[in-house]
């Protein structure tokens, strides 16, 4: 087993912390502009090494392939208000040149079986030690609000089952992710039908009206 888990994972932690700090850069630069961010909040963590070894066992995965196999031992969340802003964080992500996007996965619309859902992205990304660069794996998991709501109590939940939920309970939970996905959907379209309705504001000049605007018959 690797005689010195904390040299293996500084590098890790240095990039998670300057993963952190370029993310919510995302969201500083949006608020300068005066734009709303597609980004909420981002968080980061390195895998405990009992959760690594735990990983390890499960999916046998040898010590020599641990760097190329275990893709989420720096781990990043950011979480956005709305699913439309995930999606804009995706190709935010895409277009940037100090990371390399290896894999994505949409768990958005083809949510996992428990009805989680995010949009995952594999990434590798260069650090620079003393020793010279060396490129490591990340994964960047982007979700709403709603979707970390319930992956953050399921995941708790799961942890005293031991991902072995009864029956009734698994379906209780799938709905309960369902019920935060109509809760998202409901949330985009309000934001649609207010932003609609700003568009035919007089005052921002958008050629007035809108016909069933509350306010258009006394105003
Ligand atoms: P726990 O309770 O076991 O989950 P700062 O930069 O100081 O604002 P800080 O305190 O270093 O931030 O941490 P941050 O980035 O705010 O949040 C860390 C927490 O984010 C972790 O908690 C995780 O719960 C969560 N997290 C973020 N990204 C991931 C990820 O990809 N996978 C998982 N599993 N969790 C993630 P802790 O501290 O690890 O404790
Ligand atoms: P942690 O640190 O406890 O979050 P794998 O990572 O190998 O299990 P895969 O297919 O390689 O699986 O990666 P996948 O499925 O894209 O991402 C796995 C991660 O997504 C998990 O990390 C969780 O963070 C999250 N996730 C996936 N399914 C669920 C789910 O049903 N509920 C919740 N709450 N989270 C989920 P880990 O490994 O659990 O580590």
């Amino acid at each position: 087993m690797i005689a010195n888990w904390d040299q293996f994972l500084l590098p890790y932690q240095q990039a998670v912390s300057e993963l952190k700090v370029k993310l919510r850069g995302i969201r500083k630069q949006f608020e300068n502009r005066n734009q709303r961010p597609p980004i909420e909040f981002v968080t980061g963590r390195v895998k405990p090494v009992p959760s690594i070894v735990e990983k390890m066992t499960r999916r046998h995965v040898a010590e020599e392939r641990l760097e190329q196999d275990m893709q989420d031992i720096a781990g990043l969340r950011i979480m956005c208000q709305f699913v439309e802003d995930i999606y804009q964080v995706v190709d935010l992500l895409r277009q940037r040149t100090d990371l390399t996007i290896l894999e994505e996965r949409d768990y958005i619309h083809n949510e996992k079986p428990s009805g989680y859902r995010s949009y995952h992205i594999v990434i590798e990304y260069p650090v620079q030690l003393v020793t010279g660069e060396k490129k490591i794996l990340a994964e960047i998991q982007v979700r709403t609000l709603a979707m970390n709501f319930w992956a953050t109590i399921e995941h708790s939940l799961n942890y005293k089952y031991q991902g072995d939920f009864p029956t009734e309970l698994s379906a209780r939970l799938q709905r309960a992710a369902e019920a935060a996905f109509k809760l998202d959907t409901e949330m985009s379209e309000i934001r649609e039908e207010i932003q609609e309705a700003q568009h035919y504001t007089p005052q921002n000049g958008a050629g007035g009206d809108a016909p069933d605007s509350p306010h258009s018959k006394e105003d």
